[in-house]
């Protein structure tokens, strides 16, 4: 038996290089070895405002960069988190034996509220719930993500293991795969805070359908500092940031890259940085389009997807009523 993979990704915003260094493309690599599920996770881009028709294009866009990025569909299933009632049925569950103590430690809820303030949902309290249930749902081993997450699936983990100390062993553990490297792709404009889709500095993260000219913009006024030699030092997060993009498409060791930029300044460094994201991202824009010119081929796909994984939901959660003597 395969251990199985679980991952999510929010059809909200446009999928950035961060998306996909630290967790879409490590999807890839992983689907010879594990079961894997991706899914598109709709039901926690509502907890923050969205245009419905927007979204619903968003949700496509999103399956198909998956699908260009090389997610094979024979051997992965991609599907729609809200074409499976069981995540919804699950996160109530949850809530019901999740403390309240914990969810109030949620850093990411403390950082996201102080944004919106009064327009905060109930929802974006509640996110860590529903990811708990997404992955419990389908008893997953492991779970690709970004550092951004580490805390959400400490939470999954905590929330396992107290339901399965209550009613009973139901839920397998489990735990978090986090690149050593490129775990947390800094914005472009502030490198102090992560690239996110969604957030303020969305306008400054790399899309993975961004045109060459978009991407040389971009780089080319990535915030750096006033020093001038090229190297990795945390201390210098704009060069720094630059620097793993760099050392994670090229796959270069770092000795070499700051061998290669010893005599060579910023502008340099931009200038090849830019070309480098251009070459990687164009056979996927190119695989991109050709996937999405039938647009019945990517909702079809969406479907099967769902319909694969339907039975390991509809297994846990009737166990899980089982346990808990509902209905
Ligand atoms: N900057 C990042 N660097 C590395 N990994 C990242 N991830 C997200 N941002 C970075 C990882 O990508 C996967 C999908 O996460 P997401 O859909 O939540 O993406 P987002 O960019 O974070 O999108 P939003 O809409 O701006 O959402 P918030 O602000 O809620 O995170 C995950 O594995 C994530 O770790």
């Amino acid at each position: 038996m395969k251990e199985r993979v679980f991952s999510g990704i929010q059809p909200t915003g446009n999928i950035h290089i961060g998306n996909y260094l630290a967790a879409v493309r490590r999807w890839v690599e992983l689907q010879n070895e594990y079961e894997n599920l991706f899914c598109i996770v709709d039901l926690h881009a509502i907890t923050v405002p969205q245009d419905p028709s927007m979204l619903k294009a968003k949700i496509r866009e999103t399956a198909g960069l998956l699908f260009a990025a090389g997610i094979d569909p024979e051997k992965s299933s991609v599907f729609v988190q809200s074409h499976l009632s069981a995540h919804a049925e699950l996160a109530w569950i949850l809530n019901c034996i999740i403390p309240l103590g914990w969810m109030q430690r949620m850093t990411q809820f403390k950082e996201k509220s102080a944004m919106q303030r009064r327009t905060v949902s109930t929802g974006l309290f509640d996110y860590p719930a529903l990811m708990a249930a997404d992955i419990l749902l389908y008893q997953a081993d492991l779970v690709p993500v970004g550092e951004d997450q580490r805390q959400h699936i400490e939470l999954t983990r905590d929330a396992a293991r107290r339901f399965n100390a209550i009613y009973g062993e139901t839920f397998r553990i489990p735990e978090a795969v986090i690149p050593e490297v490129g775990a947390r792709i800094m914005d472009l404009a502030d490198p102090l805070k992560k690239m996110s889709k969604s957030g303020p500095g969305g306008a400054m993260a790399i899309g993975l359908l961004d045109t060459p000219e978009a991407v040389r913009s971009k780089i080319m006024k990535a915030q750096t500092d006033s020093l001038r030699d090229i190297r990795f030092d945390e201390g210098r997060p704009g060069i720094h940031n630059l620097l793993v993009i760099y050392e994670l498409f090229t796959g270069m060791a770092r000795t070499a890259i700051e061998r290669h930029f010893s005599a060579k300044g910023y502008a340099d460094l931009k200038r090849e940085l830019a070309e480098i994201i251009i070459g990687n991202l164009s056979p996927l824009q190119s695989h991109y389009r050709e996937l999405t010119s039938d647009p019945s081929y990517i909702n079809h796909l969406l479907t099967e997807g769902a319909q694969r994984v339907r039975p390991l939901a509809e297994r846990t959660l009737s166990l899980v009523k089982e346990r808990m003597g509902l209905g």
